[in-house]
């Protein structure tokens, strides 16, 4: 059953599908009301329109902060049609019914971004809005609530609104208030430099509907957060079929990694986890490398560079099967070097991460869900402790802070082999430290034999640990293997021992103090 609307209050920040609107409701025999630039808008196009300020014989005042807070309005959108009582005291006080109420708030989410002062930020609160919003999404039962120009043409479309359209636009409204509100305040205690966590109520607005989740039994949806911080959430696609909720999550991991690097870098990940990253010269050679690495993992992965991706690197990525490309930017010959890989996914984000920015992450547990900080920590040359008798030479050194860099995005117990700018072995996910150890040197041996080398690639590598060897067997395993230097946070009881070890294979070992656990 469609209800008729007799009266309705339009108030726009964002004037997107009004004019159409308001014709509808014209043609329909309401009678408009609407706020100062709204009412403007209606009269510039012909559509004929109350001031609120006549319909309540109340004037906007304080600069519009009260123009729509007063009874008139209220009482109109809330008063119950089916309690005679309601409908008594509302023609007591001369207060008409409102049937449909469209509102979209002060734009306090752009105003932030676009980097306003305070005061300006404070200007773009609107209250009045919301207010009205769910004053409207509580009347439900009688009363349409539009806070998206969709709604509007749905309106449109239907001639009026049936029930379950207007529950479910009060569903939609309470959420774009909620949003709305935990905008504000983030927005506040990021002003406040409150202590983490801020006592703040999260919120994310839904960007994507995707295909299912991990599994395709699973629903799922992608959402930003509105800082609108370079990575997957700025991405573009340039080509390829829809990406999924596990295309989101393994990219993000793959260019949030290769941001780390500051020369031209290849990471190439598969399940969340990297199995082949390294610098070169150029990013053909990078890619190269970091194939080198794990190439039967490499199958079906996906790709991310910290440069504008060039013809000859593309041709590479292009000669394997890779799912996603994740690049800064791209050359035009690069972008048609994939155009007949119609499966592959190219974005573009324009920019690279801020490894060091702070933000937040999540992950839900039963009945709650877990926030910290990011892991923003990174490691550098003037921060590592050399803690065995000998000291690594330069090229260890800087092998090592690639090493433990690359550790930051890998699983835990995350063992790490590089030499030379490159991963060789890469050891992830493991409850046991050692076996993650273990594996990293098996794997350094496949990929020596898929390279066609008798020596596994490990030999005369370094090795990174996540977390503190919390026995010297891990250590011990690592210098079996062929490893020269070792980085670790330390911090163990038994570092002593695993000093010791190290000492008596002729290891150099550094320890950061800095932990980079990834569960
Ligand atoms: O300043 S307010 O918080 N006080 C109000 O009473 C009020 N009523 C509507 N903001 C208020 N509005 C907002 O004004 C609406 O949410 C809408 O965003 C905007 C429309 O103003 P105009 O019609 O003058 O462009």
């Amino acid at each position: 059953e469609i209800l008729p609307i007799r009266r309705a209050l339009l108030s726009v920040s964002d004037k997107t599908g009004l004019i159409e609107f308001g014709r509808f409701l014209a043609a329909h025999g309401a009678e408009i009301l609407s706020t100062g630039g709204t009412a403007k808008a209606l009269r510039d196009a012909g559509i004929p329109v109350k001031d609120v300020s006549d319909h309540t014989g109340f004037p906007e005042i304080l600069d519009g902060r009260v123009k729509t807070l007063v009874p008139q309005v209220h009482g109109g959108i809330l008063g119950r049609r089916d309690l005679p009582e309601h409908q008594a005291q509302m023609a007591q006080h001369q207060i008409a019914p409102i049937d449909l109420v469209a509102v979209n708030l002060y734009p306090f989410e752009a105003t932030v971004a676009r980097g306003a002062a305070f005061d300006d930020c404070i200007e773009n609160i609107d209250i009045g809005g919301p207010a009205m919003i769910r004053s409207a999404a509580k009347n439900h039962a009688d009363v349409a609530v539009v806070t998206d120009p969709a709604q509007m043409a749905r309106i449109v479309e239907a001639g009026g609104t049936t029930a379950e359209m207007r529950r479910e636009f009060a569903a939609a409204a309470y959420a774009r208030t909620a949003a709305y509100d935990a905008a504000i305040s983030s927005w506040f205690a990021g002003q406040l430099g409150q202590e983490f966590p801020p006592r703040l109520a999260f919120s994310g607005q839904l960007a994507q509907t995707l295909r299912y989740g991990e599994n395709p039994h699973q629903k799922a949806g992608f959402y930003l957060d509105g800082s609108n911080r370079p990575g997957i959430a700025t991405a573009r696609q340039v080509q390829g079929k829809e990406l999924s909720y596990n295309n989101l999550n393994d990219t993000d991991a793959a260019f949030e990694c290769v941001a780390e690097f500051d020369k031209p870098t290849v990471v190439i990940v598969k399940h969340a986890n990297p199995c082949g990253v390294a610098e070169g010269t150029s990013l053909t050679e990078a890619w190269d490398l970091a194939l080198r690495c794990d190439p039967v993992s490499a199958f079906g992965g996906i790709v991310a560079v910290n440069r504008k991706l060039d013809l000859a690197t593309a041709e590479k990525i292009a000669s394997i099967f890779t799912e996603v490309v994740i690049a800064p930017d791209a050359d035009e010959d690069a972008i048609a070097a994939f155009a007949r890989k119609k499966n592959l996914r190219l974005l573009l984000t324009g920019g690279l991460p801020d490894p060091a920015s702070a933000g937040m992450t999540f992950r839900s547990v039963g009945g709650g869900f877990l926030a910290q900080g990011r892991d923003s920590g990174r490691v550098s040359a003037e921060t590592l402790k050399v803690v065995t008798k000998r000291a690594p030479t330069e090229a260890e050194l800087a092998d090592l802070i690639f090493a433990f860099r690359v550790g930051k995005h890998v699983k835990s117990n995350a063992i790490i082999y590089a030499k030379d700018g490159a991963t060789v072995g890469i050891g992830a996910g493991q409850m046991s430290r050692v076996d993650s150890s273990r594996i990293a040197a098996w794997k350094s041996g496949e990929a020596a034999k898929a390279a066609g080398l008798d020596t596994p690639l490990a030999v005369g590598s370094v090795v990174a640990s996540d977390a503190f060897f919390p026995f010297a067997d891990g250590l011990q395993a690592a210098a079996a293997a062929g490893a020269t230097a070792v980085i670790q946070p330390g911090g163990s009881m038994r570092d002593n021992e695993v000093i010791a070890a190290a000492d008596e294979a002729g290891l150099a070992m550094v320890f950061t103090g800095m932990r980079h656990f990834r569960h």
